[in-house]
């Protein structure tokens, strides 16, 4: 009989009925085996207040744990958005090194492994999401956990120089080989995270492909995330959210949605957009960038830059190109309904992903998704996005190449009717192929399976 699930990730749904694909697929996982799934609360800590809080229970509990300010500015606005973030996107330009920040991160995770080590059994399997938690299989090692452990990155996985950046660069393969799975993005993120137990004389390469580090054994693969494809595309459909979006919305729309972030090219994406405004003949029909983006982290300077910066070439650009009756740049700076989101998508007629580095991206699944497969609009991909990897009929663009972005946003709009369609369905293939419930239940089945725990391979 095989133990519950626990899941361990940063943001935690509060709300009683979770939405958005993976907290969905999650969700699901853990119905299915009465488990436990634990978060940081969105509130601070009160004086003394260290524990779990049960913020949910029904086939399973969800528990979140509190941080400090202190805590939360060292610990998640420092070494995870200050530190890692930036290194993983290839910006080591904007790494802070604080020793608080790293003190504060290992002793987050050596709390949170407090916390839950009592409530694991042995043959449970836990399931740890992302950079804020690279250490806690460590910890929980220590604490004598010996259930199967895996871990998914949702973000890049660095280049092997980048991680000198660290303060202590060794920490971060010791931290990843406690994990029994490790679970990457793509094949590129794979190879480098391959190609960094490969440089390190602690590890070896055992016969069938997984790696010794010191007393385990760790297994990496890559399982590609993905969205509810149906039920978006059904979104995307319902005739009310259609005639909601009454508004004009100009006659040929090319749509943005990012966090309002470094790593996803906005400045870029808006000059080229200015770009391909020079140079459009004067009768040909009017062209509008809608971009949703919503601010994240504001307490870190670099995503405050962002913002400034991107607001000082929306405005001079539309004070260039906009006429009485038009703007071209629509900048919209909080979340929208995802119902309405899906409507949007479906009535743009190109959809600008632009990221300098992105882990896999969900807004082009999204986008795709979304189309009319009669009638569908043009995916415009960034080669620097993990989408790009299975996506290759989206229009494959270089997000520093401002000329080429401008070209493939004029080839979008006149594309041929029977080269959308084609390249619509090989890319809506790939967004099924990778559908978020896949991805989970890849992810786990392969958990249960990859090396028996503590097992030594024979050596290559
Ligand atoms: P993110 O960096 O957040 O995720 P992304 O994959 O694009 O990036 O997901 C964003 C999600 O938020 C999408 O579902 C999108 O629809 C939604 N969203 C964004 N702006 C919105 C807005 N204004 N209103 C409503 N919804 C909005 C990280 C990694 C990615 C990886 C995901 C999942 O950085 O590379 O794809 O995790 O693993």
């Amino acid at each position: 009989m095989p133990g519950k699930l626990v899941v361990v990730s940063n943001r935690i749904p509060t709300g009683a009925a979770p939405s958005g694909g993976l907290v969905v697929a999650v969700h699901d996982a853990l119905r299915g085996s009465g488990g436990l799934w634990v978060g940081a609360h969105p509130d601070p800590a009160g004086p003394g207040d260290d524990g779990l809080t049960e913020i949910a229970r029904d086939s399973y509990t969800r528990c979140a744990f509190h941080l400090t300010e202190e805590e939360y500015d060292n610990y998640y606005l420092g070494f995870a958005n200050s530190v890692l973030w930036p290194l993983c996107h290839g910006r080591t330009d904007l790494v802070e090194i604080e020793r608080r920040y790293e003190e504060t991160y290992l002793a987050v995770n050596r709390r949170v492994a407090r916390l839950l080590a009592d409530r694991i059994g042995d043959d449970d399997q836990v399931w740890v999401h992302d950079y804020h938690f690279l250490p806690l299989a460590q910890e929980l090692r220590r604490l004598g956990v010996v259930a199967r452990i895996g871990f998914f990155l949702h973000i890049p996985f660095p280049p092997l120089g980048a991680l000198s950046t660290l303060p202590t660069p060794d920490d971060f393969a010791a931290w990843l080989s406690a994990f029994d799975l490790v679970g990457l993005q793509t094949r590129g993120d794979t190879a480098r995270c391959l190609e960094m137990f490969r440089s390190d004389p602690r590890a070896e390469f055992m016969r069938d492909g997984t790696v010794k580090f010191r007393d385990r054994v760790v297994a990496v693969r890559s399982f590609p995330i993905g969205i509810e494809t149906d039920a978006f595309a059904e979104l995307a459909r319902a005739p009310e959210e259609q005639a909601a979006l009454g508004a004009d919305m100009g006659e040929k729309l090319v749509i943005g949605v990012d966090r309002l972030d470094y790593s996803k090219g906005l400045p870029n994406r808006f000059r080229a957009f200015g770009a391909f405004l020079d140079d459009r003949a004067p009768d040909a029909p009017r062209a509008s960038l809608l971009q949703i983006a919503p601010p994240t982290r504001e307490r870190v300077a670099a995503y405050r830059a962002i913002r400034t910066e991107l607001e000082e070439i929306a405005g001079r650009l539309n004070g260039a190109h906009s006429e009485l009756d038009w703007t071209p740049i629509r900048y919209i700076h909080h979340a929208v309904d995802r119902a309405v989101l899906a409507g949007l998508y479906r009535r743009a007629g190109a959809c600008l992903v632009t990221s300098l580095a992105d882990g896999m991206n969900l807004v082009a699944k999204e986008y795709v998704a979304a189309q009319d497969p009669e009638d569908p609009g043009v995916l415009i991909l960034s080669r620097f996005a993990g989408a790009a990897e299975d996506m290759t009929e989206a229009l494959l663009v270089n997000p520093y190449d401002i000329g080429e972005m401008a070209t493939a946003i004029a080839t979008a709009f006149d594309m041929p009717l029977e080269e959308r369609r084609a390249r619509h369905a090989a890319c809506l293939e790939a967004v099924r192929e990778t559908d978020v419930s896949v991805w989970a239940s890849n992810f786990l089945s392969c958990l249960s399976t990859c090396v028996p725990t503590m097992r030594m391979p024979e050596r290559r």
